[in-house]
């Protein structure tokens, strides 16, 4: 394989690219008009450009990027995460055209595209899974005799949903039936498929995932958990690996219910089981990943495997060249998203000029990032402007070293959600473990970012002040550069001034 196509964007389509270039395999950048200017354009040894900024004219254009691949000779396509990565049709036509999907076979996906064709595909290995429904339920009468064998609060959920999407929490009987009409109705014109199903809801639980890679030999491998309860609205903020609350017991039981999953569907690649776990450390499959996720780079630091590269040669027909004991845990790492959202405005997505971009360096410090100073934040796209890991040879090292890093990231220009993260890292119930899926509900709140807003709008004026010339401005008033929030502190701003006069 001496050439592959990056079908994707931003900080993934660069964290590919880096690992074939090291692999001695060129790569095609494909982008959209939005992108012209983007980091992984320019590091792509070709790059494309296939269509005007929205996705569904660009990075969703499966037809396209084949055509572009075919064109160029292209051996393989990887999709990264999001837009084609988990589309089976796509998969299909990439394979039909002669082309290596870096990625698991199209009945994988579809398999595990369903929630409800993948508890039915794993039921036969005897994973522990909720009690509920076996199938789609449409009749009252059944969802009433089965609420009361499983117990309230159960949850309806639609099959085709996902990422809470569809979700309803019934908490008595007299209430299900409506419930159950207004789930199947939200899931029509959500999903354009009605089905839904019935589970035991599980109170307060953890989000832990497990990292499979399968080759085409039939081998599976886990390669150990990640934490992902920190969410909001079921979008991960924050990561880490391996989870601090699984002893090695749960830890192996877990991992191994993982690869049961990848047997189930003979998967092959990189791949994410999900599981809830309740405060009794019971586990139960929720569903699985068929793509790379964000937050792989925490596995890849505690295992020193390299998941990209591992994907290639997978796709390249390679044997796994590591059996399950050859793994180990060294370490721990904690992942923040860094989002171009206001924290103080319900995580509101802010575009604008990274007029100041300076990232962290130094010892256990990794940045996957896809902008550089001076480039425009585009509205088009998920608003991901960086995943920022601090790995240590312990928790709490990882924790001082993300910490640390977010005191020296540096960004003028558009609000993030660095100084949320900090909030999360110092929080006493994440240091000590004790937080399930509703920490963020149930802890945070944006006036405990206040002072760190005031102070940013203060140092962000000073900035604007004399990246755009004149008298400083102060007082947060509102100036041209558009330099709203940033995430800087007292030392910085002194320091900042000083630098950036003398460099201008
Ligand atoms: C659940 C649950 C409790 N009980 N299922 C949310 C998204 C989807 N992955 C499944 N989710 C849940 N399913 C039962 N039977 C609680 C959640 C849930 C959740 C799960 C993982 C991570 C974050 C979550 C936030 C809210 C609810």
């Amino acid at each position: 394989m001496k050439k592959i196509l990056v079908a994707n964007r931003g900080e993934i389509a660069l964290r590919v690219m880096k690992s074939a270039r090291e692999m001695g395999i060129k790569t095609v950048a494909v982008y959209s008009e939005a992108d012209r200017n983007s980091p992984h354009v320019r590091y792509a040894d070709e790059a494309v450009c296939i269509g005007s900024a929205s996705s569904k004219e660009s990075y969703l254009r499966g037809d396209k990027i084949v055509e572009v691949a075919k064109a160029l000779g292209v051996e393989g396509i990887h999709p990264g995460y999001g837009f084609l990565s988990e589309n089976a049709a796509f998969a299909k036509l990439v394979e039909e055209n002669g082309i290596t999907f870096i990625g698991p076979t199209p009945e994988a996906i579809e398999i595990m595209g369903s929630k409800l064709a993948a508890k039915d595909a794993v039921k036969k290995f005897d994973i522990p899974m909720v009690p509920g429904s076996a199938g789609a339920i449409t009749d009252v009468a059944e969802a009433k005799l089965l609420g009361e064998k499983i117990g309230y609060p159960i949850l309806i959920k639609a099959s085709a949903g996902g990422g809470g999407k569809g979700m309803r929490v019934v908490t008595s009987s007299d209430e299900l039936e409506e419930q159950m009409q207004r789930a199947q109705s939200e899931a029509i014109s959500a999903f354009g498929d009605g089905s839904v199903f019935i589970e035991k809801y599980v109170g307060s639980p953890k989000h832990i995932e497990v990292q499979i890679l399968g080759d085409n030999y039939g081998n599976i491998v886990y390669l150990f958990e990640r934490e992902c309860s920190i969410q909001r609205r079921h979008q991960k903020v924050l990561e880490e690996a391996p989870s601090s609350c699984l002893n090695e017991e749960k830890r192996k039981a877990i991992g191994e219910a993982a690869v049961k999953v990848g047997k189930a569907c003979a998967y092959i690649g990189a791949g994410t089981v999900e599981f809830l776990v309740d405060e009794e450390l019971n586990f139960y499959f929720l569903e699985m990943n068929t793509r790379l996720q964000v937050e792989h780079p925490v596995t890849e630091m505690i295992t020193g495997v390299d998941l990209v590269k591992e994907q290639i040669k997978i796709a390249r027909g390679e044997k796994l060249s590591f059996a399950q004991e050859d793994l180990q845990i060294r370490g721990h790492a904690v992942e923040l998203r860094v989002y171009a959202e206001d924290p103080m405005n319900n995580f509101l997505p802010d575009i604008g000029k990274l007029i100041l971009y300076q990232k962290p360096e130094g010892p256990g410090v990794r940045v996957d990032d896809g902008y550089e100073e001076g480039m425009d934040i585009p509205i088009y796209y998920d608003p991901l402007l960086a995943k920022l890991v601090g790995y240590g040879k312990d928790r709490a090292e990882a924790i001082d070293r993300l910490l640390r890093a977010i005191h020296d990231y540096k960004i003028v220009g558009v609000k993030n959600t660095l100084a949320f993260g900090k909030f999360v890292l110092e929080h006493q119930d994440f240091v000590s473990g004790k937080f399930d899926t509703n920490f963020v509900g149930k802890n945070y709140k944006p006036e405990y970012l206040k002072s760190e807003a005031d102070d940013e709008m203060e140092i962000a004026a000073l900035v604007a002040g004399h990246v755009f010339g004149g008298k400083k401005t102060g007082g947060g008033k509102k100036f041209a550069g558009g330099a709203n929030s940033s995430n800087v502190n007292n030392n910085t701003k002194s320091n900042w001034v000083k630098n950036r006069s003398s460099h201008r």
